[in-house]
């Protein structure tokens, strides 16, 4: 049977598509650490990190899924409570999370950094310590970890597919919205443009008799107008624009503004990323006297893409040998700095 692709809207997505089972546990626990974070004076950030899945089946075999290994937002949280913020830390289950992220298993895996102390005596039992060399590096992760602990200005959740994502984006930010203008948006995570209903979807594993196999998936809704518009007016809104097109980012991140009107948009190309990203913004035009008519110069200027939007090319050098864990330098750290400051800047001047 052939259906027709349907094109949801957000609140026909929400109004048909089933949420996660635990929202509702989650929720609870993402309201009652905004609540002490507003009740601290917190700046708070929700971080978004990692790729959504598409599962093809309800009894879920195989799945459509977006690269990112969650290196951008684990390592940007590090930065945002480094610099004072609460973060909540919406990831994909199993990628990379802030702290941890230095020892991968994959890169840096902890147990070749441990040794065996001999024994000092027969029947003692035997210590483990930290090899010399990596004990500078670990003293350093570590007294930052423990000390967002015990400040409790870290929360984490988890979501797989793209359903559990927009669920959750959804009741978060709803649940920032009494931070007003403290409240920061950070969408690193890479979310699939597709999806399959679940009315589409077959029960049972895709069976291979009939050939070759054609899914037709529908469009995502665009969630970022409903974000900005209604679940956490208010919110300071970083979205990310990930092309693989150099010549497509700009465009792409313009045309993100002109739709969504939120504050900034980074765009990155994949095979740079990790040493360039672009921020374009709106630029703030100028406010005319009450009483006084927009001349046509003053909105053919305004209109003029040239002049509507800045850019702001963040660069950092490419090292010559990696360092596994522990990079000289990471971009995040200068992409977190330059949004601290627009955000103080944004709550200094916005009404
Ligand atoms: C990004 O562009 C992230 O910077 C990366 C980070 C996914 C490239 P890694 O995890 O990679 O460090 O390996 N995220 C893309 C965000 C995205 O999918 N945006 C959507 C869009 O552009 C909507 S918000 O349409």
């Amino acid at each position: 049977m052939h259906t027709e692709p349907t094109t949801f809207s957000a609140e026909e997505y929400f109004a048909t598509q089933p949420p996660p089972s635990t929202l509702q546990h989650d929720v609870e626990k993402v309201r009652e650490f905004v609540e002490r974070q507003n009740r601290d004076g917190r700046q708070v950030v929700l971080v978004t990190s990692g790729g959504t899945t598409v599962p093809l089946e309800l009894n879920v075999v195989r799945f459509l899924d977006n690269f990112s290994a969650g290196t951008r937002g684990a390592t940007s949280a590090e930065y945002f409570l480094k610099a004072g913020y609460a973060v909540i830390f919406m990831h994909r289950q199993f990628s990379l999370q802030p702290f941890s992220r230095h020892y991968s298993h994959s890169t840096n895996p902890f147990l070749d950094f441990l040794d065996i102390d001999a024994p000092e005596s027969e029947g003692a039992t035997p210590r483990i310590s930290v090899t010399p060399n990596k004990r500078e590096d670990l003293l350093q992760v570590l007294t930052v970890y423990k000390k967002v602990h015990a400040l409790g200005t870290l929360h984490t959740l988890t979501f797989v597919t793209v359903n559990d994502y927009l669920w959750l984006l959804r009741a978060v930010s709803q649940e920032m919205a009494i931070l007003k203008r403290r409240a920061m948006f950070y969408l690193a995570a890479a979310v699939s443009d597709f999806f399959l209903p679940r009315q589409k979807m077959s029960e049972h594993k895709i069976q291979s008799g009939k050939g070759s196999l054609h899914i037709e998936m529908d469009q995502v809704p665009k969630i970022l107008k409903p974000l900005v518009d209604e679940w956490t007016p208010g919110g300071y809104i970083v979205s990310f624009k990930l092309e693989t097109d150099p010549n497509l980012l700009l465009p792409k991140a313009k045309q993100a503004l002109d739709r969504y009107g939120h504050q900034v948009v980074i765009g990155n190309d994949l095979h740079r990323r990790k040493f360039e990203v672009v921020f374009v913004s709106k630029k703030p035009q100028p406010a005319l006297p009450p009483g006084i008519e927009q001349t046509e110069a003053a909105i053919a200027h305004a209109s003029d893409a040239s002049n509507a939007f800045s850019e702001y090319w963040l660069r950092i050098d490419i090292p010559e040998t990696p360092t596994p864990g522990f990079p000289a330098k990471e971009i995040e750290e200068d992409i977190v700095a330059e949004l601290v400051r627009r955000h103080a800047e944004w709550i200094a001047n916005t009404p």
